[in-house]
């Protein structure tokens, strides 16, 4: 137990219901506690009868909800004596398995795709002295030899196959209904690998009392408390980016593209899980294409303020539009997770992000002047 009321990060928080050694040294950096924005704005403009809230992931501190997962991944590799770590990813759960990885004092290898990784994340994994290896080929073909390589070399896979990133990832439920004093009627994420839907349900699940197939990777029935605190659960609903959504085509895709490149991925490795709580909550997946997803993260940008990356505006862009078809009831509460932080990518919204400059001599009349012709 910490010694003092500072909070120091989820494992010790929630250390309870998680699967962890009572004696494992958090290996942390205060992640989670993420701030959950009631959108105010945006369901006003665009008529909407809905609580809606966004689940800032992008706040924690290597700006994504991997640091979730990570904490408590690198947490139980450390008690179990690992000296290195090794992941495949898009660019977010390098950037996390880095920053771990430097605060417990051990190695970590990342396997990245050839391009398509936001520029920001890579500049995290390289200023953390993680080993980058860059594949010739795309995130699949790096969780493929990550699986291979690791069973003969002394490192610890930190990908979402390992349960205890789902572990980790599971209390931004947690934090949701303590938030809001009971689970909302809908959660919406955006799915890639299928980890964070999967953890999302799985707590939901177990602040009611129950467990699901993940927490049951922790035996039949899970060594950690499972006190109901809230009766009722939401319909889970994913949302993928149209060039990468193999739960829409029923299966594997081969060759996956997508503007949001944190989710371009075709061959997701919760794939059971993830159906599961589709299955069990009533829910449904859909499919966004990537102007819809930019589209998405501007209206949030410029309504309230929030800069999600493209991949995290899924998530907002399948509620809009399940709202506005009625497909989510009306009168709904409706929680989004936005996964990740803007700032991480900023090249795809400077492609066009110039075009409003205003440029003018050092001049206070001409400035007067740019500021007059836009008031109004
Ligand atoms: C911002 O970093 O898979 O469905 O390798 O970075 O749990 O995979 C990232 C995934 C959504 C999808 N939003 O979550 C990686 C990686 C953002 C992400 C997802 C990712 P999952």
């Amino acid at each position: 137990m910490p010694s003092t009321n500072r909070y120091t990060g989820l494992v010790d928080h929630y250390r309870s219901r998680l699967p962890l050694a009572a004696d494992a040294r958090a290996i942390a950096l205060c992640e989670g506690r993420t701030p959950l924005i009631r959108l105010e704005n945006l369901p006003r403009r665009l008529g909407l009868d809905v609580e809606l809230y966004v689940k800032f992931e992008g706040l924690n501190p290597t700006g994504s909800f991997k640091d979730r997962g990570m904490t408590a991944a690198v947490t139980q590799a450390v008690h179990e004596g690992s000296r290195a770590i090794i992941c495949a990813s898009t660019g977010n759960t390098s950037a996390a398995a880095a920053a771990y990885a430097v605060r417990a004092g051990i190695t970590a290898f990342v396997l990245i795709p050839e391009g398509k990784i936001a520029l920001g994340k890579l500049a995290q994994a390289v200023v953390h002295g993680a080993v980058v290896i860059q594949v010739t080929g795309n995130f699949d073909d790096g969780m493929r030899l990550v699986k291979e390589v690791a069973q003969t070399s002394p490192v610890s896979i930190v990908n979402s196959i390992n349960p205890y990133r789902l572990q980790g990832q599971k209390t931004a439920a947690f934090e949701i209904v303590e938030a809001l004093g009971r689970a909302p009627d809908y959660h919406c994420l955006p799915v890639g690998n299928a980890g964070n839907i999967s953890a999302y349900w799985m707590g939901y699940s177990e602040m009611t009392g129950r467990t699901t197939s993940a927490s049951r990777a922790f035996g039949e029935k899970p060594a950690y408390d499972l006190t109901a605190v809230t009766n009722t659960r939401p319909t889970m609903v994913g949302y993928q980016a149209a060039g990468a959504a193999p739960f829409l085509r029923g299966g594997p895709v081969a060759h996956p593209e997508t503007v949001a490149t944190a989710i371009r991925i075709g061959d997701p490795q919760s794939w059971d899980f993830a159906w599961e709580a589709q299955r069990d909550s009533e829910g449904w997946f859909d499919e966004c294409t990537d102007d819809e997803i930019l589209a998405t993260q501007k209206l949030l940008a410029q309504n309230e303020g929030v800069f999600c990356e493209p991949a995290s505006a899924a998530s907002l862009c399948g509620a809009l539009r399940d709202l506005k078809a009625g497909k989510i009831r009306p009168g709904s509460t409706v929680v989004c997770t936005l996964t990740g932080n803007g700032l991480k990518d900023p090249d795809v919204v400077m492609k066009n992000g110039l075009a409003g400059l205003v440029q003018v001599p050092a001049e206070r009349a001409a400035v007067e002047k740019a500021l007059l012709a836009r008031l109004g």
